[in-house]
């Protein structure tokens, strides 16, 4: 489930991957902008020189508190410093961090310190304890830290961390990704960005997501020399004034956010000319919503259609304005490589996208059945988007082939639902499709077919809160029908459920 030995040549003498650390990478940045700003939050501004030594007393601190080398800890942080430090120090030590949501419950966290067999679980406050009872707790405020040790280091085609999939199955799957993949992504994605030191990137989305995490994001804003501001929430009335304050260039906000700016940036007195760029992606965004960013924000708008498997497509900040509005943007890399299948697997410009290259994950950690339907046998990811392709290479989203439900950017896999769902004693039948909608792109909707009288929605609201799922993933409707319309092998259309709507 690897990339073969002579890919891995080819993208190292492409230079591409360059045999280097997370931890390694913190230490030469260090040296080379020790007292510049690294990471702002509201109540803290770290320098590069401290976000080194903390990350070295923290991996020591950890280090004696018995986390080992290849050991999986479950990060659950809100948009802190201390989650970027925790993120080094692991990287230092070599284990592994499993970057959880904030928004998740004990259904998401204790399933993944199950699965993955988590030495820890590194959790914003107490009451989140609760979540993995069997799982020993680090505590926001209460990380063991002391003088730094000498730790020999993963190799730089270790696996680093494991990013969570939007998922499209019963049970999340885990993203495996390595130091030399994940750093040339956002070194990429950097320079496509044209971060430099007197950057300013605004972290306004869950730093664990993907996005704001290397698009180009925290890291590759990091790896440029540039600071990033940690915004607690992605409001107007938190994130404005922090942009006039620290002067933000460059952020990242999925397209629900992105009107929600454009509304209040009509009537603000906050300054915001300081914004150079303003990157929306995460979902489709609407063209006409798009044509507002310039006039309004005063920015450039740059489109960001990425996954946490790999592939990162941009708009280029050069490209013309029609490309921008219109396109979801072409890869990060010349050697990403893109095909295109119509329903019949036929290349086409018009279809299925299935993607390989030097970012892209060759499988799922631990889901070798999974992985035999979602890569090919030559290695192609199936991403399940259906895109077309301009004569200039950047893709359109135009829809989407898997089970999941894209909440304005929050991913919901139906088949999770469905299956707490059906755990209900009056629930026979459960299907999860997606419903258009105006603001959030799509609404999640819950067709059910129960046994004698219904549930109120309230009660099913109530009973999945109750199972500890998060609460992005509770369906903001439900219907009641007798019978599922079916496909012609009689398995449930979805297709026909999210056209009834
Ligand atoms: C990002 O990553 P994920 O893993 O949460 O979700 C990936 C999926 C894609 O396969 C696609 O279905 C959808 O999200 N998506 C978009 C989109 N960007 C992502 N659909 C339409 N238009 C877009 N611009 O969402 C992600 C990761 C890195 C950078 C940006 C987004």
């Amino acid at each position: 489930m690897h990339w073969s030995d002579d890919e891995a040549a080819r993208y190292r003498a492409k230079g591409y991957w360059r045999g280097e650390t997370f931890g390694r990478m913190l230490r030469e940045l260090a040296e080379a902008h020790g007292p510049r700003p690294a990471l702002i939050s509201p109540e803290a501004r770290w320098t590069f020189r401290d976000l080194d030594e903390r990350a070295d007393r923290l991996a020591a601190g950890l280090g004696a508190a018995g986390i080992r080398p290849g050991d999986r800890v479950v990060v659950q942080l809100p948009n802190v410093p201390e989650f970027h430090q925790v993120c080094f120090a692991l990287f230092r030590l070599g284990a592994l961090p499993v970057f959880a949501l904030p928004a998740h419950r004990s259904a998401e966290i204790s399933y993944f310190c199950e699965f993955t067999e988590a030495t820890a679980y590194i959790c914003p406050d107490a009451g989140h304890r609760a979540f993995a009872p069997k799982t020993p707790a680090f505590v926001l405020g209460e990380l063991p830290e002391q003088d730094p040790a000498d730790l020999p280091g993963p190799d730089p085609g270790d696996v680093a961390f494991l990013q969570l999939s939007g998922g499209s199955t019963g049970l999340p799957k885990l993203i495996p990704r390595t130091h030399d993949d994940y750093i040339y992504s956002f070194r990429a994605s950097a320079e496509i960005c044209r971060l430099r030191p007197g950057s300013v990137y605004l972290c306004a989305l869950p730093a664990a997501h993907n996005f704001p995490m290397s698009s180009p994001g925290v890291f590759g804003a990091l790896s440029a020399g540039a600071a990033s501001v940690l915004a607690p929430d992605p409001s107007p009335g938190t994130c404005f004034p922090l942009i006039e304050r620290e002067r933000v260039t460059i952020a990242a906000l999925v397209p629900p956010l992105a009107l929600l700016w454009l509304d209040a940036a009509a009537g603000t007195t906050y300054d915001l000319s300081s914004l150079e760029v303003l990157q929306v992606g995460g979902a489709k965004f609407g063209q006409e919503a798009a044509k507002r960013v310039r006039p309004e924000l005063g920015c450039l708008l740059q489109q960001v259609f990425g996954m946490a498997e790999g592939l990162v497509n941009y708009t280029r900040l050069d490209d013309d304005e029609e490309t921008v509005l219109s396109t979801q943007g072409r890869p990060i890399s010349p050697d990403d490589e893109i095909r295109i299948l119509d329903d019949d697997g036929r290349e086409s410009d018009h279809g299925h996208l299935l993607t390989r290259g030097p970012y892209t994950i060759r499988g799922y950690w631990r889901a070798d059945e999974h992985n035999r339907t979602a890569f090919t046998d030559d290695g192609f990811y199936r991403t399940g988007d259906i895109v077309r392709r301009t004569p200039s290479g950047h893709l359109i989203v135009e829809g989407r082939a898997k089970d999941q439900i894209n909440r304005g950017g929050e991913k919901i896999a139906g088949e999770e639902v469905e299956n707490h769902l059906l755990a209900h004693p009056a629930v026979h039948d459960a299907s999860v499709v997606a419903v258009p909608d105006p603001y959030l792109g799509e609404r999640a909707c819950a067709y059910l077919i129960c046994r004698g009288e219904p549930p109120t929605r309230a009660e099913l609201r109530a009973f999945l809160r109750e199972r500890g799922i998060a609460a992005f993933k509770i369906p903001d409707r439900f219907e009641f029908v007798d019978a599922f319309p079916q496909t012609a092998v009689g398995k449930v259309s979805k297709r026909h459920l999210r056209e009834r709507t």
